[in-house]
């Protein structure tokens, strides 16, 4: 076999690969393997490139795969579950500015030997690489930046607002036809200067909070730039796995805002919190929260039969998973029925929940996801919810004023008893109060959500 023939089939095999592992992502038992054969695929793919480019001899690929594996070992090991939006945004952000690069190397040295004619074929997809991967780059380091609070995460408004993204979108496409009818280098810089400031401007008016969107959306841009990229240097391997990313972001994109009853656009050019007129924290809890313990709520865990536990960004925070776990698996000893209702939203990036459950090793036939727990939450005995806030506000479902109108909520507000566990009656995310906090069936057990769960399981142990 010829070695073109060789690397014509490893690409094949990533594509399968890459396809495969992505059908494992889509339910938590097979994630894990789904995650390894992906990556089994793409050292497939930067393999099978090495040596069909002849970039790199057979030592150099080793040395690069051992660096890359070191530093990913220490990336996966180090970075809290809580910085994970963040560190996608990085890598989104790298992934777009590899585009730009390989798209301006690949025609630059042509324009600077005096090359003019050059197939339409080769500079839309040069154009198209350069654009959507300065946007990517930019936009996701403004992102990372939000996100790591180096810059204020509150939405910035810009001189000009949509007025200036509208005039840096035209002189895009001018600059980009400019480089595709008659390529020089001028046109080039000055395109991946115009989009870097794009990516700049989209990103800086919009809220820190609504960052995770804009990370999936910018991963599917990346997943696009990589697409374009593939095309311009005839690679097939990366026209499909870029696919496969620009498509699944813009997937993800969309069941991230229907989950939040918001549009695409209302995220990119609205804010959260601009609903009509909300009744204040004062005058929803004003001498109607009643607060308990972990004695008490022991106490009460006695008889039950049914409990529903409701995780939400809090415990995140808390890193309260490996308690919850134990007081869980101590209730299932006393043969209570217990599950998690997870909320598709719930914490700050997608998935957030189920990867903190799986990492503590919860059965995942405990899972239940929004729509299978709702119908049957009036049988639970009791709901506890932990560090969750708007993703159990009944306001959503009450108030058509709400800024979170129309979200749909988990209804731990049906159940017989509610015990909520947070450190304050403070907001959550979208900054309104929560009337299930002094609802008549709900109890508040303030604390820090790791350690009223380790004082709840201790409290059970000795009940
Ligand atoms: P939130 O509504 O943000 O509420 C989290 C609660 O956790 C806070 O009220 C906070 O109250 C509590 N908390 C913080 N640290 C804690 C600790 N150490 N121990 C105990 N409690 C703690 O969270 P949620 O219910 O998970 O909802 C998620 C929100 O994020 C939604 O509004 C959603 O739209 C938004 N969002 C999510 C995503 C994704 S993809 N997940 C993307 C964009 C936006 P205290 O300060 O009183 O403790």
């Amino acid at each position: 076999m010829t070695t073109e023939n060789i690397v014509r089939l490893a690409y094949l095999l990533a594509s399968v690969l890459f396809i495969v592992g992505l059908k494992g992502l889509t339910h938590p038992r097979t994630a894990v393997r789904g995650n390894r054969l992906s990556a089994l695929g793409m050292l497939i793919a930067v393999v099978a490139v090495l040596f069909q480019y002849e970039i790199l001899s057979a030592t150099e690929i080793l040395i690069g795969v051992g660096i890359g594996t070191v530093l990913g070992i220490i990336l996966a090991t180090t970075v809290a579950m809580t910085s994970m939006p963040e560190l996608v945004a990085a890598f989104n952000g790298f992934g777009g500015g590899a585009s730009v690069l390989v798209a301006i190397v690949s025609v630059l040295p042509f324009i600077e030997l005096g090359a003019t004619e050059f197939p339409l074929l080769f500079t839309i997809p040069v154009a198209a690489s350069v654009v959507i991967g300065a946007v990517t780059l930019s936009g996701s380091f403004i992102a990372f930046a939000k996100l790591k609070e180096l810059m204020s995460g509150n939405p910035i408004r810009v001189p000009g607002g949509p007025f200036l993204n509208l005039l840096l979108l035209l002189a895009s496409v001018g600059l980009s036809a400019w480089l595709c009818i008659e390529p020089n280098a001028t046109a080039l810089w000055a395109l991946t200067g115009v989009a870097t400031l794009l990516g700049i401007f989209l990103v800086v008016p919009i809220g820190g909070a609504d960052m995770p969107v804009v990370v999936a959306l910018l991963n599917s841009y990346s997943g696009l730039a990589a697409s374009a990229t593939g095309f311009v240097i005839g690679n097939s391997v990366l026209i499909i796995s870029g696919s496969l990313v620009g498509a699944s972001g813009l997937i993800l994109t969309s069941i991230m805002c229907k989950a939040m009853n918001r549009s695409l656009p209302n995220v990119l050019f609205g804010v959260m919190g601009e609903g009509g007129e909300t009744a204040s924290a004062d005058e929803v809890y004003a001498g109607k929260v009643k607060s308990t313990s972990p004695d008490e709520v022991a106490m009460m865990m006695d008889g039950v039969s049914r409990v529903v536990i409701v995780p939400g960004y809090g415990l995140a925070v808390a890193q309260a998973q490996h308690a919850i776990r134990d007081m869980a698996n101590l209730l299932g000893e006393r043969d209570v029925t217990v599950e998690y209702a997870i909320h598709p939203v719930a914490g700050r990036m997608p998935g957030h929940m189920n990867v903190l459950l799986a990492e503590a090793d919860v059965p995942y036939d405990q899972l239940k996801e929004m729509d299978e727990i709702n119908p049957t939450m009036e049988t639970a005995d009791l709901a506890l919810v932990i560090g969750a806030n708007d993703v159990v506000n009944p306001l959503a479902r009450t108030d058509p004023n709400s800024p979170i109108a129309g979200m749909p909520v988990i209804d731990v507000d049906k159940a017989r008893t509610v015990v909520v566990v947070k450190r304050s009656l403070s907001p959550g995310y979208a900054g309104i109060p929560n009337p299930l906090f002094a609802a008549d069936n709900a109890l508040m057990m303030f604390g820090d959500g790791k350690k009223a769960i380790l004082e709840l399981v201790s409290a059970l142990k000795e009940s």
